[in-house]
C-alpha cells in the first residue's frame, strides 16, 4: 500500500537534484511521506500547471520548490494552489545564487513564497519548515522536532567543550 505524499520536493532541473535530496533526506528522517519531481515552469509549463492545480486534491500539504537562475518556479506553483510553497534558491555558477534568491523571494504581495537560504542550507531548512507546518496538527511529529533541536543544542554544547579543551 503506497502512502500518499504530504510534502512534494520539486525542482526545475535534474542539476538541482543533489541539493534537493538534502530536503528529502530530512523528510525521510522525520518519517514524512514525500515525493520528488523534476518539473519546470519554462521547460514543462503544462506539467507545472497540472501539478500546482492538483496539489491540494492529491493531499499534499506543503510544496518545496527548488530552482536556479530566473527562478520563477516556486512563484508559479504558488499561483496555482493555496497550500504553502517554500522556495529554495539554487546556487548558480554565474551569479552565485543571488539571481535565484531574488527571483524566488521577491514575490509581489498576494502570492507568498516562503524563501529559504541559497543551496544546501536552504534545502535542509525547507524540509524542517515543512515538518514544523505539519507538526502544528501532529503531536508525534512536534515531539520529533523538539528532539531534533535538543540534539543540535547538545552538539553545539559539545563543540564548545571541545574548543575549550575540556573534552577530546
Ligand atoms: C533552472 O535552471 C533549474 O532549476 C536549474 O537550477 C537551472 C539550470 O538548469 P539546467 O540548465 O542545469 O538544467 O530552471
Amino acid at each position: 500500500v503506497s502512502i500518499s505524499p504530504k510534502v512534494a520536493v520539486v525542482m526545475g532541473s535534474e542539476s538541482d537534484r543533489e541539493v534537493m535530496e538534502e530536503a528529502a533526506r530530512i523528510l525521510t528522517e522525520f518519517g514524512v511521506p514525500h515525493e520528488m519531481r523534476v518539473i519546470s515552469a519554462h521547460r514543462t509549463p503544462e506539467k507545472a500547471h497540472k501539478f500546482g492545480t492538483n496539489a491540494a486534491e492529491r493531499g499534499l500539504q506543503v510544496i518545496i520548490a527548488g530552482a536556479g537562475k530566473a527562478a520563477h518556479f516556486a512563484g508559479v506553483l504558488a499561483s496555482l494552489t493555496t497550500i504553502p510553497v517554500i522556495g529554495v534558491p539554487m546556487t548558480t555558477p554565474d551569479l552565485g545564487g543571488l539571481d535565484s534568491l531574488l527571483s524566488t523571494v521577491q514575490m509581489p504581495a498576494g502570492i507568498p513564497v516562503a524563501t529559504t537560504a541559497i543551496g544546501t542550507a536552504g534545502a535542509r531548512n525547507a524540509a524542517l519548515l515543512s515538518v514544523a507546518i505539519l507538526a502544528l496538527s501532529d503531536e508525534e511529529l512536534a515531539a520529533k522536532l523538539r528532539g531534533y533541536r535538543a540534539r543540535l543544542r547538545e552538539q553545539a554544547h559539545e563543540a564548545d567543550l571541545r574548543v575549550r579543551g575540556e573534552i577530546q
